[in-house]
């Protein structure tokens, strides 16, 4: 069977993970090893008087207590957001100082004061309790609709009124014109849900500082352990690049939360430093509740105008988000350059504006998680789309149709211009699939056993393959987001690829090994993917914004290019025949139209081994490759959603969850189907369980699993996934990412259904049963739909 592109090949990774072999953070104990527990603000906002060690101290097994007076007295420098945005007024954002270990003020509950390293690490945290922290309360802002009014708690020197940025994309003239001509106006107020991002493997980091060299290594959770050293080296100035070594070995899942750094791997290097010690920390379930950064949590006021036709003229968004209490490495970008120019959906709107406010509030920072931006813009369009439908009484797939682009490349007057797709085909097949043509049959029989029936479509697109350095660099980001890869054919023909990318639940040892088995016609098991380490791979970007498949993956390819065209030069000499006859298939190198070959490990033998090579042709067979797409992949889908409401309870369970998507070429059917599964499971926690919840003195009020309730086998049902490929024209392979899809087009296919079933529009995630039965007691439907 081939192993080759389109082949739904097993992980190859998997035999480790599920025999409990793989190797994570804390798995690592290095000789001397010793473990930080940090000291923690119990206060949303409070001014640092004074921080007592001594009791600490004197515990046997500690070995230091250190504070952020120190850290900023060693030089290590801020923590900083990477992505400047400049206000409509042309002024630059408001970033407040975030020091690893805070000096004279804390900002939100769970902020660090001081470490403590001891011998252990129940020792470290039982010392830690012991530090005493004078600390003076401060008013808090624990909402950004508490934050943004007059007088609140001022919780940057710099940042006047709690305000970031107040940015615009779009045109506003435009979009007024447009709603003015409409016979129809749509308007809606919604909030988008703050979430936890809660991946199994909770963050971590072992830092070892070597005196006799002079060098650190860093063992840490990372998405992107290069931007890591990058940003440690270069920004927060712990180690020099050279000397530092940043590993990210197996990890856990992170939906985002661990592409950023923390405060605590930077402590934890320097500590390493200052002990002489390997400092370990790994954070526990509540730990990770209050520092990992938070995703979403928007609040947005629109309005979308329509013709006669039913066609969109005007489309008019204002957003306030809240960013935390500082500023994350992706924060700034993530309410702005990837939420706004997704505004347009899959729809043909000439007229859009969107402003968007930020604020800081006394809460965790808030950053990107899976599908960052993305979410938000589908949330708002697509129950927008749904309400307009109902409200002009159409039905919801005729006005997506009508509005639907139909021809690529399409510019939209948001920034982007989307690559390929066929969105009537996508909506067709999920409608079939989904057998809306016998959903009313479905509605009376559930009516008849007292339950409320409801459908909710979601037809969505998405920008992913962050981000081409043209864009990144127009749209203000500190880097252009290429990636880099090395091709090293060995001498005996296996194939080791070294990728700037990283795996941390997506199977790339996989499907990066079947793009070479594809070329090539080697097997899978002959092709090694080496990642995550900064002494192994130069440089690379990491994995976040779905970007291995379009960005990393097109690397390689264009070094299998480079080793392609070297192949056929070695064969073509030996064999002596012309390199334009040479062909590669099934781990053979042959001569067209003859029975001349070599098999593959003979070609690698003869680059090596050398006596037989073209005249003036350099020994080895390896090659590197930087890929930086002209552009990012549009992947779309079609979500259609049954739900069946129990009008006594508001339990809602959902019947049938149906998705067609466009990933362009496919390059593993099982493991994009997996992404797909697990990026609606998470829109589904989003759609009708989970909220971060604070109260107004900034204290999490779910931070445990009793109370943040994550989506379970039994709340999702069995999907049904298709696809239907459009090649992306901007990498070489056609791929279009699905690491973010499913998360980013299911919350507003569920709520949809939902509103469909008990009548209303007016209803927020997370539909718990609580919301669904206020939502029915307040006017919507106790039976179904007359
Ligand atoms: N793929 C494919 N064919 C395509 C597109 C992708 O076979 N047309 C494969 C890729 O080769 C890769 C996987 O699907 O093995 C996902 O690829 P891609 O969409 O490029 O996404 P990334 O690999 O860049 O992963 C990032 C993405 C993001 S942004 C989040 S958040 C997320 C996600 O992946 N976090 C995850 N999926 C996750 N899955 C797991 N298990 N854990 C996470 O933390």
């Amino acid at each position: 069977m081939s192993s080759g592109i389109g082949a739904s090949v097993k992980r190859k990774e998997d035999k480790r993970f599920t025999t409990g072999k793989g190797k994570y953070t804390d798995d690592v104990r290095n000789d001397n090893q010793a473990y930080a527990a940090f000291v923690r603000s119990p206060h949303a906002h409070a001014r640092v008087k004074g921080i007592d060690t001594s009791a600490a101290m004197a515990m046997d097994g500690v070995i230091d207590v250190l504070n952020g007076q120190q850290l900023t007295g060693d030089g290590i420098g801020n923590i900083i957001c990477g992505w400047a945005i400049t206000s409509k007024d042309g002024s630059p954002m408001n970033m407040g100082a975030w020091s690893a270990l805070a000096t004279e003020k804390v900002r939100y509950v769970g902020d660090a004061v001081a470490v403590v390293i001891a011998e252990t690490q129940a020792l470290a945290r039982i010392a830690a309790e012991a530090v005493d922290v004078d600390y003076e309360e401060l008013p808090v802002a624990a909402s950004v609709l508490t934050s943004m009014k007059d007088g609140a708690p001022q919780i940057h020197e710099n940042a006047p009124g709690n305000q970031i940025y107040d940015w615009e994309l779009g045109d506003e003239a435009a979009a007024d014109a447009g709603l003015a001509s409409a016979t129809h106006i749509t308007s809606l107020d919604l909030t988008n849900n703050r979430l936890s991002p809660n991946p199994m493997e909770p963050r971590s980091a072992v830092a070892k500082y070597d005196d006799a060299e002079d060098h650190y290594t860093l063992y840490t959770t990372s998405q992107n352990p290069h931007v890591a050293r990058l940003v440690l080296s270069a920004f927060y100035n712990v180690a020099p690049e050279h000397k530092l070594r940043v590993i990210a070995p197996d990890v856990g899942g992170g939906f985002g939360a661990k592409i950023y750094i923390y405060p605590e791997e930077i402590t934890c290097l320097w500590a390493s430093m200052k002990t002489n010690r390997s400092v370990k920390w790994t954070s526990d379930r509540s730990e990770a509740f209050i520092t990992d950064a938070h995703g979403r949590d928007h609040v947005t006021s629109a309005k979308m105008g329509f013709d006669d036709a039913g066609k969109i003229v005007g489309f008019k968004v204002d957003t306030i988000a809240n960013i935390g209490a500082y500023m994350s490495l992706f924060s700034s970008s993530v309410p702005t350059y990837l939420y706004a120019p997704l505004l347009s959906g899959q729809y043909n709107i000439q007229n859009i504006h969107c402003n968007v406010r930020t604020y800081y509030t006394n809460t965790v920072p808030v950053d990107a998680y899976r599908g960052a931006g993305r979410p938000e813009a589908t949330y708002l369009v697509e129950r927008m789309m749904e309400t307009a439908a109902r409200e002009m009484g159409m039905d919801p797939a005729e006005l997506r149709r009508r509005n639907f682009i139909q021809e690529f490349p399409h510019q939209t007057p948001v920034l982007m211009q989307y690559d390929a797709g066929d969105f009537p085909k996508i909506l067709e097949m999920a409608q079939e699939t989904a057998d809306v043509a016998g959903f009313p049959a479905r509605r009376a029989e559930a009516e008849a056993r007292g339950k409320l029936r409801g459908i909710g479509y979601s037809t969505f697109i998405e920008a992913c393959g962050l981000a081409p350095s043209k864009a990144a660099g127009s749209l203000g980001a500190g880097v252009g987001l290429w990636e880099s890869a090395e091709v090293r054919v060995n001498p005996v023909g296996s194939i080791e690829i070294l990728t700037g990318s990283h795996s941390h639940g997506q199977g790339h040892e996989t499907t990066f090994a079947q793009v070479v088995a594809d070329r090539f016609g080697v097997p899978i098991e002959n092709v090694q993917i080496v990642h995550g380490d900064t002494d192994k791979v130069q440089f690379g970007m990491g994995t976040y914004g779905s970007r291995s498949g379009p960005v990393g993956m097109s690397a390689v390819a264009k070094a299998l290019d480079k080793v392609e065209a070297k192949v056929r030069k070695i064969a073509a000499h030996a064999l002596e025949a012309s390199e334009d006859d040479i062909v590669i298939e099934g781990g053979e190198v042959k001569v067209a139209g003859t029975d001349k070959s070599m098999a593959w490990h003979e070609v690698g033998l003869a680059a090596y081994i050398a006596h037989n090579l073209p005249e003036g042709m350099e020994p080895g067979l390896k090659e590197s490759a930087f890929f930086d797409p002209v552009n990012f992949s549009f992947p779309s889908g079609a979500f259609i959603c049954e739900v069946e409401v129990d009008p006594d309870t508001g339990t809602t369970e959902i019947v049938q969850f149906t998705s067609a998507d466009d990933f362009g070429t496919i390059i593993n059917p099982m493991i994009v189907e997996g992404q797909v599964h697990g990026g609606v499971t998470q829109g589904i926690g989003q759609a009708l369980l989970e909220q971060v919840v604070y109260d107004e003195d900034g204290q999490l009020l779910n931070g445990s699993y009793m109370d943040y309730t994550m989506p379970r086998a039994a709340d999702v049902p069995s999907f049904h996934v298709q696809h239907h490929e459009t090649p992306s024209p901007n990498n070489p392979l056609g791929v279009k990412g699905c690491g973010e899809a499913g998360a980013i087009g299911s919350p507003p296919a569920v709520i949809n259904a939902i509103t469909d079933a008990i009548g209303t529009n007016d209803l927020a995630m997370p539909a718990t049963p609580q919301a669904v039965w206020r939502a029915i007691q307040a006017g919507a439907k106790s039976v179904a739909a007359e």
